[in-house]
């Protein structure tokens, strides 16, 4: 059954994560990084070429426009992949300066609205579920702006777009505590993402970005409870030491993952439901490689939680065993899974070592010798 869950779990990859990305301070070109959106896809078919679990790949709209969405699906499925979440993105347009779907003018509110809009008939157009929602809106300052007024408007345009999706099409939700607005955000915290999607209806969920909280949150909580209302729409899983770090899914806190997971599988959330996204994009690691690193991340948090005794857990906590209780997590989350993941991917028919099975194809070497000319993508590209 263990095994079962395993191979059933599917990861998505950002489309943007192939891409030059890096801080407010630096963006470091790599070599190979691909040109356009087509590249990207074929960069993240390799992931999934090496792991396995990740045949989903999420766009970034306006840096993964394309003029024939239909032919991007059709290359996509083409190498062994499909498209995921659309993103959408208002915050990198000047008009949005003072807020995208919150401003307080209506023809930028309406321009934002549009884009909203056009993201949905890119769903159409290559057959993705999702829309995924992160709004930079906020204000800076004390008075800046009417926060309800905001609110008002935050509301009417995830109306709007609710109204538009159609049938096996929802939203995600994606809220964050602060950057670039540094007073207040508009969706800030789980709460208020949960209550505007709870007024719209079972086709709006809250996403999950485990880099968007403040340090010590404890994110497992805010997943049970999400997961236990229907709320739980997926992850964007990256990990942070200070803030929206970026950094590989597991490398700064596994346990966090690993407790994250559990709460998953407790609730009954390890379903195609539950989208399982990276949002991990960072300026010093090779892309592919350090995709494949989360993915992997990922599985391993998910097979120690799956190895959790629930029978025995259920009994140590019925029976008030503080320690009892603890010792069975902590017996899961301290067994290595390695080689059960290794022997999954053998029984697939794949390398039991995607990092090095990957260093050793001579991918990265034939891309960076092809890839020359061109402008490579990267943040607003
Ligand atoms: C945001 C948010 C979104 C992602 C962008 C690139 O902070 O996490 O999910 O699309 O960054
Ligand atoms: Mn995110």
């Amino acid at each position: 059954m263990i095994k079962d869950s395993l191979r059933a779990q599917v990861i998505e990859t950002p489309s943007w994560a192939y891409g030059n990305s890096g801080t407010r301070f630096k963006v470091f070109a790599q070599r190979g990084v691909p040109r356009d959106p087509f590249e990207k896809l074929a960069d993240a078919a390799q992931v999934h070429a090496f792991t396995g679990v990740a045949p989903r790949v999420a766009l970034h709209i306006p840096w993964d426009r394309v003029d024939d969405y239909a032919a991007l699906a059709e290359h996509a499925s083409g190498l062994g992949v499909r498209i995921g979440a659309i993103n959408s993105n208002v915050f990198q347009d000047d008009d949005y300066m003072l807020g995208s779907v919150t401003n307080p003018d209506p023809k930028v509110r309406a321009k934002a609205l549009a884009h909203l809009l056009d993201c949905v008939d890119i769903m159409d157009a290559t057959g993705s579920d999702t829309l995924k929602l992160w709004f930079s809106d906020g204000i800076n300052y004390p008075g800046q702006d009417d926060l309800r007024a905001r609110q008002d408007r935050l509301a009417e345009a995830l109306e709007r777009v609710y109204g538009r999706l159609g049938e096996g099409q929802r939203f995600l939700l994606e809220y964050k505590l602060f950057e670039p607005a540094f007073y207040a955000t508009d969706v800030p915290d789980w709460g208020t993402a949960y209550a505007h999607c709870l007024r719209l209806g079972p086709k709006a969920q809250v996403v999950v970005d485990t880099g968007h909280h403040a340090p010590g949150t404890n994110i497992e909580f805010i997943v049970a409870f999400l997961l236990r209302e229907g709320k739980l729409g997926g992850f964007d899983f990256n990990s942070r030491f200070y803030a929206d770090d970026d950094l590989m899914a597991g490398a700064a806190d596994p346990f966090q993952l690993f407790r994250i997971m559990f709460e998953v599988i407790g609730g009954g959330g390890l379903t195609e439901d539950v989208a399982f996204m990276l949002d991990q994009c960072h300026n010093i690691e090779p892309k592919i490689a350090g995709q494949i690193r989360s993915v992997m991340n990922v599985q391993e948090a998910t097979a120690k939680a799956l190895l959790v005794d629930r029978e025995a857990l259920a009994a140590a906590q019925a029976s008030g065993d503080v320690l009892g209780a603890n010792a069975v997590v902590m017996d899961a989350y301290n067994t290595d899974v390695r080689p059960l993941l290794a022997e999954i991917r053998a029984e697939a028919g794949l390398d039991p070592d995607p990092m090095a099975a990957y260093a050793r194809s001579g991918y990265f070497e034939k891309i960076a010798e092809e890839r020359v000319g061109g402008a490579q993508a990267g943040w607003g590209a």
